[in-house]
């Protein structure tokens, strides 16, 4: 590091230095610092020679790094002042952090590259990639929160881009981890299923993040799962960006944390670089993206930052700072090495650097300014058009297309064998079905999770599909719901469809936010131009006999139930369960579609419904050409004394409560199976209730929060609220094991009483 720019003895700070606006002694310090300068001057390097005597990068490289980390800071305090006037609404910058610029340059724009919000210098020399961008006016764009910012439309000041594979990420620390780690996996497993990707075989993904975020749950699975990839020699290129810069918000990150945590963690190369000297740096950096590239394993590359300005605008350091430090931190701004290097290396004058600095303000201001005046999103539906995007005329053509006759003849091992020729089954066969026959329709599926493989999981339901299908498309992963879900995320942002499979629905909430706030979020804040499309199966709900206890009887369903852009749907028989799959996976073709897919563990061999043997809830396969409209219901009779809503286990149930029912009150009754539970088909609850006498919900969920809710709002809001109504619904409680577990959830005599409270 330079030493022209001592930091300054606490005895001898300036008053004027302890002012409240760092952004501003930061700026200040640039010009002051440029202006004082005496070094000695090399005579200016020819563009392909070394910028100074020892340094690898050359004069052009350096010219251009500069820029970005110019216009990168200068975005930095264009927030800060327009902040104030309200016409930028996002604060936290990337000053101190513009080295990282290092690493675009020295990467292609078509390596997808998931980033820290401090990567503004990256961005910027991402921008350089692609003729005819303009990374000064696209930020600021964002930054303004205008329905013209290219990536979010104006959604949310991210880092994105659809022609620079940047793709927008949430500002939820380290979640971004196991989806670059997917995405760098994905690259590989495409050439092995035969996919065609969008990007050059031999990409490589790029993930950066902070020191403290490194500490994080969602990071650590990241580095194992990457690790325990590498350590059966599969490749798994991603490079792992540790912006170090000492701090996370005011907690101070013990010193050589990071370097001795990583340097030697098997499974995981690790590389250093200076990022707050470009001519020490660029070397390093360029090591760790060649070693990337070339090995295809994990790569940790550890650089070096500094954070100055605070965390963000309102970060007052100052006031819980001391100033000595704060001082000294300052005193390492990378820009004024750069500012040294240009100077010292007789590249530029101080009036022509200082010419350059104030240059790329003016275009910031001007960008900032122009973008203030760009249209605003001003309406909900501007909100929402990404979130759930759905053309429903496509998706059943897609989801009823069966022009794979040759594919499935295969998978099922000659035409003969073809399940609608088969005598009716449950619902685990129908599911098992149903998977390979969609696995025959989309060659550019994978499904996984854990035990999923050979062993065909813990019911069965995926028995068969890894001999048909090869461990390149079928194949267990390690025991991680966070990583199974970041993976198919990664395969997903490849143009794959991945079926990973969650045991147990109790084991989701652990992962949730890899779908709550990363999958259900990308098409919002990318305004519909990433997706990520995927049909999760996930086995729940209550009712198991014999195999009980909470863990695997998880009966709610409402961390599922409120996340913007999600399909649920939940198949009570075989036959609905093959043509919802097939809506599902229509969805994530056609609209890009995040669906989940519920599967009562319960229910799966159940064969009977009203006496031992009478095997009606065995249902004939449906011929590849059926599927069921998302939001379809089915209805069991037309009666209208009472008209019971249900889904999942509920169903048989109510089926079997009705018939007794009937014959004590003499009704006619009708059982409906919303199938769908997200979104609520509202209208067709409704309909259904058009002529009722009575309504009973029957929701095997908990009383709070559960679709039971969602049912009886929509009655109230369609103006049935007057109708006699009750609901069955489980307890608010975790589920104990054996018997007691009926205690709490609804049961047929449950239900029969219900109704005779409504007579
Ligand atoms: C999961 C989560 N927890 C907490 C936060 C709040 N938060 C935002 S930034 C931050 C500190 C991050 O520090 P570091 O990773 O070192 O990055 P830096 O800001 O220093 O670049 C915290 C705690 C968050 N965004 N996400
Ligand atoms: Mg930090």
């Amino acid at each position: 590091m330079s030493a022209h720019y001592a930091p300054a003895r606490p005895s001898s700070i300036p008053a004027r230095m302890k002012g409240l606006n760092r952004a501003e002694i930061c700026d200040r310090n640039f010009a002051e610092f440029v202006a004082a300068w005496d070094g000695p001057v090399y005579s200016a390097p020819a563009a392909d020679a070394a910028v100074l005597p020892d340094a690898t990068l050359n004069g052009a490289d350096f010219l251009h790094l500069f820029e970005s980390q110019l216009i990168s800071r200068h975005l930095d305090l264009m927030a800060r002042v327009l902040r104030l006037q309200n016409k930028v609404f996002y604060t936290i910058g990337s000053s101190g952090h513009e080295g990282n610029a290092m690493v675009a340059r020295l990467a292609r724009h078509t390596d997808p590259a998931f980033l820290h919000y401090r990567s503004g210098g990256f961005m910027a020399e991402r921008f350089r990639k692609q003729p005819g961008m303009d990374p000064i006016m696209d930020s600021a764009l964002s930054f303004a929160a205008s329905k013209d910012d290219p990536i979010s439309g104006g959604r949310h000041k991210v880092w994105g881009s659809k022609p620079l594979w940047v793709l927008p990420q949430t500002s939820t620390i380290a979640s971004h981890l196991p989806k670059a780690l997917g995405t760098a996996i994905a690259i590989e497993q495409a050439r092995r299923i035969g996919h065609a990707l969008p990007i050059p075989a031999d990409s490589i993904a790029i993930c950066s993040f902070g020191d403290a975020s490194s500490n994080h749950a969602t990071a650590q699975t990241a580095f194992n799962a990457a690790a325990w990839t590498a350590h059966q020699k599969l490749p798994a290129p991603v490079l792992f960006v540790c912006e170090d810069n000492g701090i996370g918000i005011s907690v101070k990150t013990p010193a050589g944390w990071v370097a001795e945590r990583y340097r030697s963690m098997h499974g995981l190369d690790y590389f250093f670089a200076d990022g707050l000297d470009l001519a020490q740096g660029y070397g390093q950096v360029a090591a760790a993206v060649a070693h990337c590239r070339r090995t295809r394993r994990p790569t940790f590359l550890h650089l070096k930052t500094t954070r100055i300005m605070g965390h963000a605008g309102t970060d007052f350091e100052i006031e819980w700072r001391a100033i000595e430090e704060l001082v000294q931190v300052e005193a390492s701004d990378p820009l004024l090495r750069s500012a040294e290097i240009a100077l010292m290396s007789g590249l530029m004058g101080k009036e022509q650097l200082l010419g350059l600095y104030e240059s790329i303000r003016a275009k910031c201001f001007a960008a900032a300014d122009e973008a203030d005046r760009r249209p605003k999103i001003e309406t909900l539906a501007e909100v929402v058009a990404p979130l759930a995007p759905f053309h429903p005329d496509i998706v059943e053509r897609e989801a009823s297309r069966s022009d794979y006759a040759e594919a499935r003849i295969a998978a099922f091992g000659g035409a003969e064998r073809l399940p609608e020729r088969q005598p009716p089954k449950h619902l685990a066969v129908q599911i098992n079905q149903a998977l390979h026959d969609l696995m025959a329709k989309y060659p550019e599926s994978l499904l996984f999770g854990e035990d999923v493989a050979q062993k065909g999981g813990v019911y069965t339901v995926t028995r068969g599909l890894h001999k048909a299908f090869g461990r390149a498309r079928v194949f267990n992963t390690l025991l991680d719901e966070t990583i199974i879900l970041g993976l198919a995320q990664g395969y997903a942002n490849l143009g794959m469809i991945p079926l990973p499979e969650i045991q147990y629905l109790a084991y989701f909430h652990n992962a949730c936010d890899q779908i709550r706030g990363e999958a259900c979020s990308l098409q919002f804040f990318s305004n519909g131009q990433y997706r990520n499309p995927m049909v999760v199966r996930i086995a729940g709900l209550g009712y198991q006999r014999g195999f009980g206890g909470h863990f695997h009887n998880d009966n709610s369903i409402t961390a599922l139930r409120d996340i913007p852009g999600l399909v649920i749907g939940c198949p009570s028989r075989g036959d609905d369960a093959a043509t919802m799959l097939r809506t599902m996976m229509a969805l994530a073709r056609v609209d890009g579609r995040v669906c989940a897919f519920l599967e009562p563990i319960a229910t799966y061999m159940t064969k009977d419904l009203h006496e031992a043997g009478d095997g009606a809830w065995l249902t004939a396969y449906p011929p590849p050409d059926e599927a069921m409209p998302l939001g379809e219901g089915r209805v069991y009779g037309s009666g209208d004394d009472l008209v019971i809503y249900s889904f999942g286990n509920g169903v048989p149930m109510s089926l079997r409560a009705a018939r007794q029912i009937e014959a004590e009150h003499g009704w006619s009754v009708r059982v409906v199976d919303l199938r769908w539970l997200l979104p609520l088909n509202e209208a067709f609850i409704c309909e259904q209730a058009a002529a009722a006498k009575r309504i009973l919900v029957v929701d095997e969920g908990r009383r709070s929060a559960g679709v039971g809710e969602g049912i009886l709002t929509a009655l109230l809001e369609g103006g049935l609220g007057a109708l006699p109504i009750a609901r069955v619904v489980g307890a608010d409680t975790y589920t104990p094991l054996a018997g007691a577990a009926f205690l709490v959830l609804p049961s047929e005599p449950d239900i029969v009483a219900a109704a005779a409270r409504l007579a």
